[in-house]
């Protein structure tokens, strides 16, 4: 009976890999370009049945057309390869169907710690690692429905590195003439470069890669073709901006000389960061500290220039008006040369700095919002905040240079802050434990905890990595019951004014007061076990056994 199955197996299974390696020649066709980057090409790695013969092994794999390219040494599995423009997971799936196997799978790529885009220009970008870029990337690349405004000389709109990512966008400055119209073209080139560094298409396998891999930009050019502008043409971008959505606008441009006209600007750059816009400027190219508009102005965070090894770019602006330090010493962008044309920028100029932070403040605009609606001062403020708090401190701006990796890092990591009051307890609440759960919205196991302690003020905080969303909360101090927070919303800056009641009783934590916990205190009598202890007055006796008895057959939330 045994060989009659597995013949009835086997033939399903020859019948099986035939079909597979029809697809296998197929994909030798379509995808010789492009190999599969998720796993290795062609491998499957395999684990039998026990009660497979190693001389059943040998069979199989010969008639499945596998190489054998290693048997493990510490456990029982193989790796097994093919036609490296094999599909594996198919093969993988048939080799499950045939019934040999416990386990049948692609030979899967473990996550790296960062994340690197194949466009061939990549490797001569090395502001991005120094940013921290392909770590943060590993976590997170930003989000296509949240908008930076470029406002500076347009972009070049058919360029095969940028068409992808452009918004319409609108020329508030007007060629030539100052006539405009409803094409932001760039014939000057300053804004083409300085939309790659935010948002050239990034992983397209051509030309550059972009701080943020995603994120739409919206051209507004408040520049004429010559590069000269006009101040009335810039307020009209910056509000056209706030108008179409943006998140974060980019103000590559300004003046040493202060005009009352500014005021004007200055008015408009906080009606955009009160409609809940991020605000980045260049900090200006006068190698001084003397205010440089609109970046002086403070609802901007000013960008200076840093050279590679973190010393500020010669021309750049700096001082403690100045917010944060990007790179612009060596920058590789879009060029408006042709529709596939690149430059590098080793010059520091903070117009080229100043994207970076755009960009940053895009993708962590994305992790702090509720979508691309959830447009406030309050969302402003968090991106902000986050930009400058983990920026690596130098002594030529207020914050220091920004930190890509670190910013999405504390994005993701959401502080849950609150007080408790146990009823009926009256000990030290100093370094008493505090458990508080991650559950799915109206209940079900919970996704994650975070342990902490209570401090004597009775407060508590904990966080959570990499779990933002709407989530219960559940939280509990050493033998309490639970208390549930329904729909809180976990995002950075986190939750806070949890003020909760906890009632005790609950010694062994199944969340239900009942025998078992009643009998531990019995157990525990006169003893001074902390968890047991239930009042806090350091010792386990009639009180504590009172309080389980009160709370007798009480369930937790
Ligand atoms: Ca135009
Ligand atoms: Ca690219
Ligand atoms: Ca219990
Ligand atoms: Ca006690």
């Amino acid at each position: 009976m045994g060989y009659n199955r597995g013949m009835k197996y086997f033939a399903g299974f020859a019948l099986a890999l035939l079909v597979g390696q029809v697809g296998a020649q197929q994909g030798l066709r379509l995808s010789l370009e492009k190999l599969n980057e998720d796993y290795a090409p062609g491998q499957v790695i395999v684990r039998f049945r026990s009660e497979v013969s190693p001389e059943q092994r040998a069979w199989l794999r010969r008639v499945a057309g596998a190489q054998l390219v290693r048997r493990g040494e510490y456990f029982d599995y193989e790796l097994w390869q093919f036609s490296p423009y094999a599909n594996a997971l198919q093969i993988a799936a048939q080799l499950r169907q045939s019934g040999w196997f416990e386990v049948a799978d692609a030979n899967w790529r473990i996550e790296l710690a960062n994340w690197t885009p194949n466009d061939p220009l990549y490797p001569q970008q090395p502001a991005l690692p120094y940013i921290g870029a392909p770590q943060a990337w590993a976590l997170w690349r930003g989000d296509d429905r949240f908008i930076m405004a470029i406002l500076d000389t347009g972009a070049r709109l058919d360029h095969l590195d940028l068409q992808d990512r452009l918004l319409p966008g609108y020329d508030f400055g007007g060629d030539a003439d100052g006539n405009r119209d409803a094409v932001p073209d760039d014939p000057f080139g300053h804004g083409t470069f300085v939309t790659g560094i935010a948002g050239a298409v990034t992983n397209n396998s051509r030309g550059v890669a972009a701080v943020a891999p995603h994120g739409k930009i919206l051209p507004v050019k408040v520049f004429r073709d010559s590069g000269s502008g006009y101040l009335g043409d810039m307020l009209d971008g910056i509000g056209y901006a706030v108008a179409q959505g943006a998140h974060v606008m980019n103000l590559s441009f300004g003046s040493r000389y202060y005009a009352p006209a500014w005021d004007l600007v200055r008015d408009a750059l906080n009606a955009a960061w009160n409609a809940g816009v991020v605000v980045v400027a260049a900090a200006g190219n006068e190698n001084n500290t003397n205010p440089f508009y609109p970046a002086w102005y403070p609802v901007c965070i000013a960008v200076a220039a840093c050279n590679l090894d973190g010393t500020k770019s010669a021309q750049s602006t700096f001082g403690s008006w100045v917010d944060v330090a990007a790179p612009s010493g060596d920058v590789y962008s879009t060029t408006n040369a042709s529709n596939n044309s690149y430059g590098r920028h080793t010059q520091g100029a903070t117009s080229y700095a100043a994207p970076f932070v755009t960009a940053q403040a895009a993708m962590l605009y994305a992790l702090v919002a509720d979508g691309p609606t959830d447009r406030s001062r309050a969302r402003a403020e968090a991106v902000r905040e986050l930009i400058e708090s983990t920026a690596t401190p130098v002594s030529y701006v207020a914050h220091g240079i920004i930190n890509l990796r670190a910013s999405v890092e504390k994005a993701l990591t959401v502080p849950v802050r609150g007080q408790v009051l146990i009823v009926g307890y009256a000990g030290s609440y100093n370094g008493r434990a505090v458990e508080v759960q991650l559950r799915p919205l109206g209940g079900g196991s919970p996704v994650a905890t975070a342990n902490g302690t209570l401090d004597a003020n009775r407060t508590f905080q904990v966080s959570f990595f990499n779990r933002l969303g709407y989530f219960d909360l559940a939280v509990r101090a050493q033998g309490t019951l639970y208390k549930r927070v329904p729909n809180a919303r976990m995002r950075y800056p986190g939750v806070s004014n949890l003020n909760l009641v906890l009632i005790p009783g609950d010694v062994n934590g199944d969340n239900v007061i009942n025998d078992a916990d009643l009998l531990l205190v019995l157990f525990n009598f006169g003893a001074s076990n902390a968890s047991v202890d239930l009042n806090g007055d350091g010792v386990v006796n009639d009180a504590d056994l009172l309080m389980v008895l009160f709370n007798f057959g009480l369930v937790g939330e």
